[in-house]
């Protein structure tokens, strides 16, 4: 009897010996046992900048929380973790670690906060929330703050049919417009019911004080809808929905109206689609229908 057992013990040692020669021993004194109380932040370090826009997020693994024992969700969002900014991404637990690739892009220079839930057997862990910065937009360096291209645009078409100041590139440069109603007009575009136009600043808006980014437009005071990016394709983020366009321009035939990228917590923008906020329905009788757009200016502009 003594024997069968000294012999049993002697086995076990023997298999624990192989397990951590293979990197752990699956005991109470494996490497399980070491492993935080909530999911600890790997990477991105804390505070760092992110190399893509669909980072990849990694964490050490919460102890009871280990491989083949839970399942972790990543979230992100914006910094004060009032607004999450992607899908959440849930993986099964990795041995020890555990990483996930988000599925949606983030919007460029922006600060975004993260958190993980660990689900298991045991009830849920959250770690607590950690901070990176989303790669930096690519900005052209210049002084000329008016929009330099067209990326994409569209008119619905019942308002291309009855509008006469369908031309995009209308939007591009200095402010312009001048003219006389109903058609008689130069300069701008007219966006159509919920239409939009996209431009490339080359350039980039940075947030400083107060307004960052100048719309100039022209007929009457129509409301205009803001979003800005990082890259052409976006994401696109909302600065402002259906603003009244019509603060009088000094020595202009255009009125304006002004955005501030601190309304999105964006640092830097160079990305900007400009949509109807008039939403005035299709045909409206009007040969000018939607927000008449006649310039972009960035106010604060990145040396
Ligand atoms: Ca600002
Ligand atoms: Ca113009």
């Amino acid at each position: 009897m003594i024997l069968s057992l000294t012999r049993m013990s002697l086995a076990r040692v023997a298999a624990c010996l192989l397990v951590l020669a293979a990197g752990g021993c699956g005991s109470p004194t494996g490497p399980s046992d070491e492993l935080p109380a909530q999911p600890q932040a790997i990477s991105p370090a804390e505070g760092a900048r992110a190399t893509s826009d669909t980072p990849t997020l990694s964490v050490r693994n919460a102890r009871g929380y280990d491989s083949g024992q839970a399942q972790y969700t990543f979230r992100v969002f914006n910094a004060g973790g009032t607004r999450e900014l992607v899908d959440p991404v849930t993986v099964p637990a990795g041995r020890t670690t555990t990483a996930a690739t988000l599925t949606t892009p983030l919007p460029r220079s922006l600060t975004v906060t993260w958190s993980v839930t660990a689900k298991g057997l045991a009830g849920e862990v959250t770690s607590t929330r950690f901070t990176f910065r989303t790669v930096a937009v690519e900005c052209s360096s210049g002084r000329d703050p008016y929009a330099k291209a067209v990326v994409e645009w569209f008119v619905p078409a019942c308002s291309l049919a009855q509008n006469i100041y369908n031309d995009p590139l209308e939007v591009l440069g200095p402010p312009d417009a001048g003219g006389r109603a109903p058609d008689m007009f130069f300069g701008f575009m007219s966006l159509g019911y919920q239409g939009h136009v996209t431009v490339d600043m080359e350039g980039c808006a940075v947030d400083g004080p107060g307004p960052d980014v100048r719309i100039y437009q022209t007929a009457s005071r129509e409301e205009v809808t803001l979003f800005a990016a990082g890259r052409p394709d976006g994401p696109f983020v909302l600065l402002e929905k259906e603003k009244r366009c019509g603060t009088p321009s000094d020595g202009l035939y255009s009125n304006h109206c002004d955005f501030d990228l601190a309304t999105a917590e964006l640092e830097e923008a160079r990305y900007f689609r400009i949509e109807d906020g008039e939403l005035f329905p299709c045909p409206g009788d009007t040969v000018t229908e939607g927000a008449d757009i006649d310039a972009i200016q960035i106010l604060h502009q990145k040396p």
